[in-house]
């Protein structure tokens, strides 16, 4: 691995919040590309912390101080990420569902949905089945879109779909979803539109699915 991205990677994983900081600025201004930086040094290094935690090596201390260092890390690359000169493509509402507090994906989804031209309504994380449909009821929203982390909150997109149907907006939106454990067949099971294992495949979704 290049050393740049490998300094990185230790950082996320070491949850060194001032260090990725530098490093990100530095592979910046080396001239490297945002995408690599993002998909190579930060999302491998939170890879890692998960694998940690799995191992029972790390504890949930360990992969908030991680999480912290990843959002500084997202902030410095964001304009590098959204700076295509890109027309209006339509309005997404995201959040992460009921229950679940892991917003890392959900930012990045939404930050990479930004920078392809749509307009993006943030709901937030926890974000109960209601407050989508407000969102969906009230915004002109062509797209909702959820992000579950945790095996025992996936349910709450189904929870979800279902109050849509029944405050009558389910037909006037399509509905996209993802997250670590979420499937393509989860998603044609719960009777989603689509699915998308990362945020450049949800892109490429959220267009396929309004064009
Ligand atoms: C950081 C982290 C935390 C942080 C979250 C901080 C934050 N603000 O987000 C904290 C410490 C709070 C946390 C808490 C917990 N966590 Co946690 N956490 C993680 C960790 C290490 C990384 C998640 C992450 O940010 N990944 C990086 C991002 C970029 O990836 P991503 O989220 O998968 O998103 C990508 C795709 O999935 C996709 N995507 C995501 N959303 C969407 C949405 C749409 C619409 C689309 C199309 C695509 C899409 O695109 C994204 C970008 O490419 C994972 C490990 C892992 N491997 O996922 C565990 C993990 C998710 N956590 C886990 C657990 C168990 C917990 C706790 C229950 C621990 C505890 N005992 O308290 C709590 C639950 C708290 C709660 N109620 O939510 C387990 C879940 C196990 C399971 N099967 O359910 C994991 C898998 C760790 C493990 N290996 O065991 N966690």
């Amino acid at each position: 691995m290049d050393e740049k991205l490998k300094a990185i990677y230790q950082c996320i994983v070491e949850g060194d919040n001032n260090g990725v900081q530098e490093h990100v600025r530095a592979a910046l201004e080396s001239g490297m590309d945002a995408g690599t930086i993002l998909n190579e040094g930060l999302i491998a290094g939170m890879a890692e912390v998960g694998r940690l935690f799995e191992e029972g090596e790390y504890f949930v201390p360990e992969m908030l101080i991680s999480a912290r260092a990843m959002k500084s890390a997202m902030a410095i690359l964001k304009p590098h990420l959204t700076s295509e000169q890109v027309g209006f493509a339509g309005r997404v509402a995201i959040g992460t569902v009921k229950g679940d507090l892991h917003d890392i994906g959900k930012n990045l989804v939404g930050l990479m949905l930004e920078g392809a031209g749509f307009q993006v309504i943030d709901l937030g994380s926890d974000v109960a089945p209601e407050k989508f449909v407000e969102a969906a009821k009230n915004n002109d929203v062509d797209i909702v879109a959820m992000s579950a982390l945790l095996t025992t909150t996936m349910v709450n997109m189904k929870s979800t779909i279902a109050a849509l149907e029944e405050a009558g907006v389910r037909e006037k939106v399509k509905v996209m979803i993802g997250g670590a454990p979420v499937t393509e067949a989860y998603a044609r099971q719960i009777g989603a539109d689509g699915y998308a294992p990362d945020a450049s495949r949800a892109v490429a979704l959220a267009k396929s699915l309004l064009s």
